[in-house]
């Protein structure tokens, strides 16, 4: 197996000048802590910013770059001014804010977008520079949502995943943003894309589909000839760091000293990074009104507020500590005595043991944010909770409150909701926390950050050999030229090719899927090739067929088999003898459907009736596709006709008629010693299934099918036909 790289914004190691010399530092935030105490037991390379200006670094960079290889790091430098642009600017201040649901908050700048494309596409060199055949690479986080893509148009085969760790909201949301399409596209690229919660992944399908047109299909979207997997893994965390450090004698120290400064007193504790995201105005403003109303808790209790500095250099983050500032003032003035101040707010990152002591003295963790992705703070207040006791409160916005149902959950914009979580808190018994406790220690103890990494790699791994098996499938250099071979040396030769989806894309009307001067230029010298007959195998009416087709020299069949039309002949013939009457009484039950689908309609062709519903939400239309085939079967068994469903179709028409039969008509009366057969959905396949041992079938896209090769794409049917009349030498 090649190496991981990991590739983040941060490196896990920060680079410092102070008075001419280099200091290298742990960084801070979820992600550093909890991949590196993983990474180094992989095979692993972290490739990242090392948090210094190119500016100042570039006499030192030989030296940065030598001292973190050591590491297993490997520096992307940027320079001060880029990281304003790309990251103080589009990271938090347009992606940030809108997929936290703060649209109001989100600014547009065509600038900063391009410097997030030139950072990523600095990334993109730095990486293609290192990476081997073999390699495996796990992007993570918003900030390099655009890499995937970049490194696939530069890699061969490269096996790509990608992590999101903030929400991805919903459609509604992140339609707004003027960009959305390219970052799509740019997570597209990767085998795997993985989220904290099935919400998140449920709104990336749902952009995916609105604003791209892929369909998933159980978390994965076939796409050209590859395919992207979408699937949730909860991030965990190092459990056993907090559980063994909660007990040392370090922590011990530290918790002795809490008690000597707080006392007998109770204390609720929050700890979050300087962000609007995280509630701490409402939270001081529910705890102000939790002190009005239970005056009791006077001089007993202790809020300890710790904000650790972040973003400062983003207006509204100052903004927001100069609020958290005054508010902490008014209450502490509000409520406070010379003997006692409710809260105790430290602005500053705390020591990991002082973090952990915290965690063990409070009594309850008060984890509010408004939006979050996951949250690992309410997990590792958990995780020190050695003593079976505490009381976890977490908002229902964060995403780790869909693994912790034992907490008490609060709405954070519901005041109400807060104040009475707190009442609810104070009042549980010690056997009733340290029940919830003990259920929520036992997941988190399972599903740490080491095995959430494994599952998602195994994932990946997993996801990259099937991508190899479609590989394989796809009718490859070798076996194209055994194809163009056989077909260049028969004697003679049929081509039996349906049209929609398979020599032209899908249109939203059917009408508008008009052949291009390529195909019909195609299709007419393939045709007037000697030996050779091109039969076109389609659902669609006569009409519209002999429209396009009529004047070229081929064989074609209309409505799935209905109709039959051979070569040179003027009129069509009917496969078989056929009565419509039925449609009477069926017409009525396709109008209903279709007047309760806006966007689909009802097509009529001689033999069969067909809802299409392509211009529909793809939900709607997909809910009422089952129920209309539901409801069909019931009735049709009577009447001696089949429901068919292709792409966005539900067709109904006679037993009995279909394209497998129709085609028969061909091979078993010429004498055929090179057949192919091309098509792309569910009705082709009684084609493929009919043909006889020796010919060549074809599925456009992918898919479970009987074909024996695919192709991704109409724009690839055409080349290989294309390849069929080039004679090599
Ligand atoms: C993203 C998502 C998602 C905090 N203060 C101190 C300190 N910390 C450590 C905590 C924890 C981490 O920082 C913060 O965890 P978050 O979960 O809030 O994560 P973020 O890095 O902000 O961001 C988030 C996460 O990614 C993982 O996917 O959960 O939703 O926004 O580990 O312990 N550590 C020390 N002193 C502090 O003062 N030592």
């Amino acid at each position: 197996m090649g190496r991981l790289l990991i590739v983040s914004n941060r490196l896990p190691v920060t680079v410092h000048k102070r008075r001419g010399h280099l200091h290298f530092e742990p960084s801070a935030g979820g992600l550093a802590t909890g991949l590196s105490s993983l990474y180094k037991s992989y095979n692993a390379l972290w490739i990242g910013w090392p948090g210094i200006d190119r500016k100042n670094s570039s006499a030192d960079r030989d030296e940065i770059r030598e001292k973190l290889l050591a590491q297993n790091c490997l520096p992307v430098f940027l320079s001060q001014r880029e990281v304003d642009e790309y990251y103080n600017k589009f990271c938090s201040a347009t992606i940030w804010p809108l997929f936290h649901y703060f649209p109001q908050y989100a600014s547009y700048s065509e600038s900063a977008w391009k410097a997030y494309e030139h950072a990523n596409q600095t990334f993109c060199d730095a990486i293609v520079e290192v990476w081997q055949q073999g390699d495996i690479i796990w992007v993570q986080d918003f900030q390099l949502m655009l890499l995937p893509r970049m490194l696939r148009s530069r890699l061969q085969d490269p096996t790509i995943g990608f992590f999101l760790h903030i929400p991805f909201p919903s459609i509604e949301m992140f339609r707004m943003l003027p960009w959305r399409t390219e970052i799509l596209e740019g997570i597209m690229a990767s085998d795997l894309v993985g989220f904290h919660t099935w919400d998140y992944a449920g709104h990336f399908l749902a952009s995916v589909r609105f604003l791209l047109g892929h369909e998933s299909w159980m978390g994965r979207i076939p796409v050209g000839d590859r395919s992207t997997r979408v699937d949730v893994f909860p991030m965990g965390i190092d459990y056993s760091r907090f559980a063994s450090a909660a007990n040392s004698p370090e922590v011990e120290k530290e918790v002795d000293k809490l008690n000597e400064s707080f006392r007998e007193r109770r204390t609720i504790l929050s700890v979050d990074r300087l962000d609007y995201t995280k509630g701490i105005l409402q939270r001081l403003d529910a705890f102000d009104l939790f002190l009005d109303r239970n005056p009791q808790y006077r001089e007993k209790l202790k809020f300890v507020l710790v904000v650790v500095p972040s973003r400062t250099m983003v207006a509204r983050y100052a903004l927001l500590k100069k609020q958290i500032d005054e508010l902490v003032g008014a209450i502490n003035g509000k409520h406070g005595s010379l003997r006692w101040t409710p809260i105790t707010y430290t602005y500053r990152s705390v020591p990991f043991e002082s973090l952990v002591a915290l965690y063990r003295r409070a009594d309850v963790a008060l984890v509010t944010p408004l939006r979050d992705g996951m949250n690992l703070v309410a997990k590792e207040y958990l995780a020190s909770r050695t003593d079976g006791r505490g009381v976890l409160i977490l908002s229902e916005t964060a995403g780790a409150a869909k693994e912790l149902g034992e907490a008490v959950t609060v709405n954070v914009n519901n005041e109400e909701d807060l104040v009475a979580s707190l009442e609810t808190a104070f009042a549980m018994t010690d056997a009733e926390q340290g029940e919830r406790l003990r259920v929520m220690q036992r997941r988190l103890r399972r599903y740490d950050v080491r095995r959430w990494a494994e599952d998602f790699l195994n994932t990946l791994q997993e996801t990259a050999s099937a991508q190899e098996e479609l590989r394989t499938r796809v009718l490859g250099a070798q076996a194209r030229r055994k194809l163009v071979k056989d077909y260049q040396q028969a004697q003679r030769r049929l081509l039996l090719l349906d049209y929609d989806g398979t020599l032209v894309p899908f249109f939203s009307r059917p009408s508008k899927a008009v052949p291009t001067q390529e195909v019909l230029e195609l299709l007419s010298t393939l045709s007037n090739s000697e030996n050779t007959d091109v039969v076109l195998i389609s659902g669609r009416e006569r009409t519209s067929l002999n429209g396009w087709f009529g004047e070229l020299h081929i064989g074609m069949v209309a409505e799935h088999g209905v109709w039959l039309k051979p070569k040179g002949a003027d009129d069509w013939e009917m496969f078989e003898s056929l009565n419509a009457e039925w449609k009477e009484e069926v017409r009525p039950i396709f109008e209903l459907y279709a007047d309760r689908t806006p966007g689909s309609f009802v097509e009529e062709k001689d033999f069969s009736l067909a809802f299409q519903y392509r211009r529909s939400d793809s939900r709607l239309g997909d809910l009422r596709a089952r129920e209309l085939v539901l409801h069909l079967e019931a009735l049709t068994t009577n009447l001696n006709l089949q429901v068919l469903e292709g792409s966005k179709v539900v067709e109904v028409k006679n037993s009995g008629v279909n394209k497998g039969r129709a085609a028969q008509r061909w091979f078993s009366e010429g004498n055929y010693d090179f057949i192919l057969a091309i098509g792309d959905d569910w009705t082709d396949e009684d084609t493929f299934r009919a043909l006889p041992d020796g010919a060549w079938s074809i599925k456009v896209g992918f898919g479970t099918t009987a074909a024996h090769y695919n192709l991704g794409s109409p724009g690839k049917v055409t080349t290989l036909l294309r390849d069929l009349l080039t004679v090599e030498d």
